[in-house]
């Protein structure tokens, strides 16, 4: 009876936690970027209101977490930046691309059409999205090629795991959908759903990494995770997955935490992309310190929401 109580006392705190933060980080972690969020609405107060527009895309990014539009000279920017990715690869040499992520040149510094986009379109949807300023975590360019036989990592089903308040915004050069690997996500009500299975079927998953034995690498131990996430959604949810799909210059933005797979092409297609990672910021967007600086990866995530 004390057993039972204790379990309904944790599946309320759990829902409390996930409903709030949008994120399975530790409760304290997860609701530090969610006062911060709150936090920079407050400062952003005197700012101009949302157009319509990007203000129905929001909605449709808390309900459902994603959203996908074509910006303002959406297909003539992805073109471009796609010719400019090849020459600057070309300059680069062998070096420009390793493990199908573009180093060749920085996501912001060295394209136009991302700062086009963060000057203009995108740059609106995140404010609308955060009723906030927006700062830029990371940016990055990757192509997917069908370079294995089965899916691996970010190609299967698997939710990041980060701050709630991360938008990532996947800009397509190519074309996207079913023969390059567009995005799936689920829906974030249905994550949420399927995220609580798989907190009931937390035995049997631990079950299954021990049976890896004590050598199993973290690849192996991932793959339980996404393994018991295609059984669910094949089980009860196809009917609800969603794929990011439209023309060079489409924009997806979507929640890290939402349960996603993306970048398994069918043989011989290619998708190449930009992404981005987007935090809310207290002050207006630092374009300048990206223009000197760049906005390169270096790590998954920030170290606490004022980076
Ligand atoms: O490549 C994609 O479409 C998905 C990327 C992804 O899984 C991620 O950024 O976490």
């Amino acid at each position: 009876m004390l057993s039972a109580v204790k379990q309904l006392a944790r599946n309320w705190r759990w829902e409390r936690m996930i409903q709030r933060t949008r994120s399975r980080l530790p409760y304290e972690q997860g609701q530090r970027y969610m006062d911060y969020l709150e936090a920079c609405r407050k400062a952003y107060k005197a700012a101009e209101p949302d157009e319509p527009r990007f203000a129905a895309l929001a909605r449709d990014y808390w309900a459902n977490g994603y959203c996908t539009f074509m910006p303002a000279r959406g297909t003539e920017l992805a073109q471009s930046m796609r010719a400019r990715v090849a020459t600057l690869a070309a300059a680069a040499g062998p070096q420009a691309w390793r493990d199908d992520r573009f180093y060749g040149g920085d996501t912001y510094r060295d394209f136009p059409e991302i700062r086009e986009l963060l000057a203009g379109d995108l740059g609106k949807l995140f404010r609308a999205i955060y009723r906030a300023h927006f700062k830029i975590f990371y940016g990055m360019i990757f192509r997917s090629i069908r370079d294995a036989d089965t899916p691996i990592y970010s190609q299967l089903w698997h939710a990041d795991g980060g701050p709630g308040t991360c938008v990532i915004a996947i800009f397509a050069l190519t074309d996207i959908g079913a023969h390059n690997g567009g995005t799936e996500m689920l829906p974030w009500p249905q994550s949420v759903e399927v995220m609580r299975a798989e907190r009931r079927a937390a035995k049997e998953l631990d079950a299954e990494a021990k049976a890896l034995g004590p050598n199993a690498d973290r690849v192996a131990l991932r793959d339980v995770k996404c393994r018991f996430y295609e059984r669910t959604i094949e089980a009860g949810y196809t009917s609800k997955v969603v794929r990011a799909s439209g023309p060079p210059g489409t924009l997806l933005c979507f929640s890290n935490n939402v349960i996603h797979r993306g970048g398994y092409p069918e043989p011989g297609q290619i998708r190449e992309v930009a992404l981005m990672h987007a935090y809310p910021s207290m002050t207006p967007t630092p374009f300048d310190s990206y223009a000197a600086k760049g906005v390169e990866k270096t790590v998954g995530n920030p170290s606490g929401p004022d980076f």
